[in-house]
């Protein structure tokens, strides 16, 4: 269906159109002090600033019962293109997550970027001014507009690299709202009289006019053999392309979405279709243009079908290729020959080219959680300002940049963690969502659950000499996906309280998706699955077979 079928426009899509780009109530929300909430539609419009209102879901029936209201919070995700902090913005935020938040823990996410939460209402101001210090904003990190763009890991280490990280900045400035809401609201920018109701949507918003796009956008660029960032999962996929070791130009792919609903199967999973390949200084265009396209098709009825892959396939390839080309005003390449290897971060240490370091280090679901000696260790690495803070895809943090005096303060700081490494290949390369008890759509547990189970499947591995294999297992509380689960050699996505869809066969290497083998599987039932199926792959598996590939010839998937 499409929103030329004369259906009313989402709830959403009213909220944005009333909104004086992106302003609505929120000003008065954030006075108020009877309620440690905003306005119901604003609670919509401060997604577009990064900010999103939470309860404490532990705490919901306990206060219900008790006649009060829910203990309402804020989380706040940072826009942090390519993912890397200076020494001293790392300093800002972990300060700002101590003294601003009643949970004092940072999350990394799978978006390499971080997150805060339980900020209480009348934290929010102090907070977002205090990153702003640092040159840190929280603009379009969430809401119907692009994300924060995600770009392979270890930026300094070649031009190559160098080239893809700069690209993604580019792209994150070149794709930004226009409005002054964020300044205005956050950071007590004098709003100019009239200013905005003077103009036309077009030279307020040149890109996203005044109803912004029908959805979340997402890019990402992946630097081969890497592909960390699951570059067929974004709504626009760029695979840097290298001549010489220099930046060439980079292969598009568009369309990709993982999230799905349960029982409503007009929504899936999708990877992204090849479009062409542009150079690099077209990148940004390329980018642009993909999203007005999308602006100016997608469905802005139903926001459960609102994303390009759904808007791609309505309109069919064809028609998004030749419509794009015309925007464009030139023709894309055909694509180029890539080859994408792996999705792991590389942990410990790794040497430079340069002589430099850099050190992976493994953050067990992205939480830093308050008071702890990891906490303190970052902190302590900050305050000696000897190195860069990456984060990844993979929600893990590299310590990037070290002389050998810096690896050496780093090796002994590390050495006062009771651990740092993974126990195995699985652990490595687990990911799970938030889910409880801040997401309010959360059916399962994930990041509070899923380190158990792998510490019960750790025996199988055991068993059968696994330990050191990288298998990627990814748990998420709900179906739309946050933690890529469909992309996991090993997928499992909450259904229900202790209940999961467990997903097997996609690919090592993020290229195919997983199968759905069974639905509500609780710990017992997904023990009895795995084990077996870990065992025929330690003895029968060929040399080099990832778990994925192995499980998708084996069960005919
Ligand atoms: Fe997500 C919504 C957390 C990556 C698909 N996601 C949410 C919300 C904001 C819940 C909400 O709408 O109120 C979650 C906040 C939980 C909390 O308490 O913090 C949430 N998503 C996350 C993060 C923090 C998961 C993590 O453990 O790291 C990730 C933040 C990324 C970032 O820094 O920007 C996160 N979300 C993803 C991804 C993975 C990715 O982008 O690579 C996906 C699947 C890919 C995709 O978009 O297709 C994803 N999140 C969703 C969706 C489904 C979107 C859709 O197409 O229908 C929702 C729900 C929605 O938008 O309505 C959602
Ligand atoms: Fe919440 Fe679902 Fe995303 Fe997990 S996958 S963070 S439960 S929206």
């Amino acid at each position: 269906m499409t929103d030329k079928e004369n259906l009313p426009p989402s709830a959403v899509e009213t909220i944005k159109d009333k909104s004086n780009y992106l302003r609505g109530g929120i000003v008065d929300g954030l006075a108020t002090n009877t309620t440690g909430a905003i306005q119901e539609d604003d609670t919509a419009l401060i997604k577009f600033h990064g900010i999103y209102q939470q309860d404490d879901r532990d705490q919901r029936e306990e206060r219900a019962r008790r006649k009060l209201e829910p203990d309402y919070s804020f989380m706040l995700r940072l826009r942090v293109p390519g993912g890397v902090l200076s020494a001293a913005q790392w300093l800002a935020v972990d300060a700002a997550a101590t003294t601003l938040t009643d949970t004092g823990s940072l999350r990394l996410t799978t978006r390499q970027t971080l997150q805060f939460h339980g900020i209480p209402k009348e934290n929010l101001r102090p907070l977002v001014s205090a990153c702003q210090q640092q040159l840190l904003d929280s603009i379009a990190a969430c809401g119907d507009v692009n994300r924060n763009v995600m770009c392979s890991h270890h930026a300094d280490t070649s031009p190559l690299h160098r080239a893809a990280y700069e690209t993604a900045q580019a792209i994150s400035t070149a794709l930004l709202p226009a409005t002054r809401a964020y300044f205005e609201i956050w950071l007590g920018e004098e709003q100019l009289a009239n200013s905005n109701t003077a103009e036309t949507p077009e030279s307020v918003e040149p890109l996203y006019g005044k109803h912004y796009l029908p959805r979340k956008f997402k890019i990402g660029i992946a630097v081969p053999p890497a592909n960390d960032i699951d570059v067929y999962s974004q709504d626009i996929g760029f695979v840097a392309i290298a001549q010489d070791g220099a930046l060439c130009g980079f292969n598009v792919f568009a369309g990709g979405g993982l999230a799905t609903t349960h029982k409503d199967a007009r929504t899936y999973s999708r990877l992204g279709s090849a479009v062409g390949f542009c150079h690099a200084e077209q990148a940004v265009a390329v980018a642009w243009h993909i999203a007005a396209w999308q602006r100016d098709n997608g469905n802005r009825n139903d926001r459960k079908l609102a994303r390009l892959k759904y808007t791609i396939d309505r309109r069919g390839l064809p028609a998004f290729r030749q419509e794009l080309q015309q925007r464009l005003g030139f023709e894309m390449q055909a694509i180029h020959p890539m080859e994408l290897t792996t999705r792991s971060d590389a942990l410990g240490w790794r040497q430079r080219d340069d002589g430099l370091a850099d050190y992976g280090l493994f953050i067990e679901n992205g939480r830093i959680a308050a008071a702890t000696p990891l906490q303190n260790v970052l902190r302590k690495i900050a305050e000696k300002n000897i190195c860069q803070f990456m984060m990844t895809s993979n929600q893990n943090l590299l310590l990037i940049g070290l002389d050998t005096n810096g690896q050496q303060q780093v090796n002994e700081l590390l050495a006062t963690l009771p651990t740092h490494l993974p126990s195995s290949g699985l652990r490595e390369n687990a990911m799970a969502c938030v889910a409880f008890p801040t997401c309010p759509l959360a059916m399962a547990e994930a990041e509070r659950y899923l380190p158990s189970l792998v510490t019960r499947l750790e025996k199988e591995l055991l068993k059968h000499q696994l330990t050191k294999d990288a298998i990627s297992i990814r748990m998420t509380g709900c179906p739309n996906g946050c933690a890529r689960p469909y992309l996991g050699e090993i997928g499992l996505v909450g259904k229900a309280p202790g209940r999961y869809n467990l997903y097997l066969g996609a690919s090592a290497n993020g290229d195919r998706l997983g199968t759905l083998v069974n639905e509500n599987m609780n710990e017992q039932m997904l023990l009895e699955k795995l084990s077996p199926l870990l065992a025929e792959y330690a003895h029968n598996r060929k040399s080099g077979e990832s778990f994925g590939d192995f499980v998708y010839t084996q069960l005919d998937l």
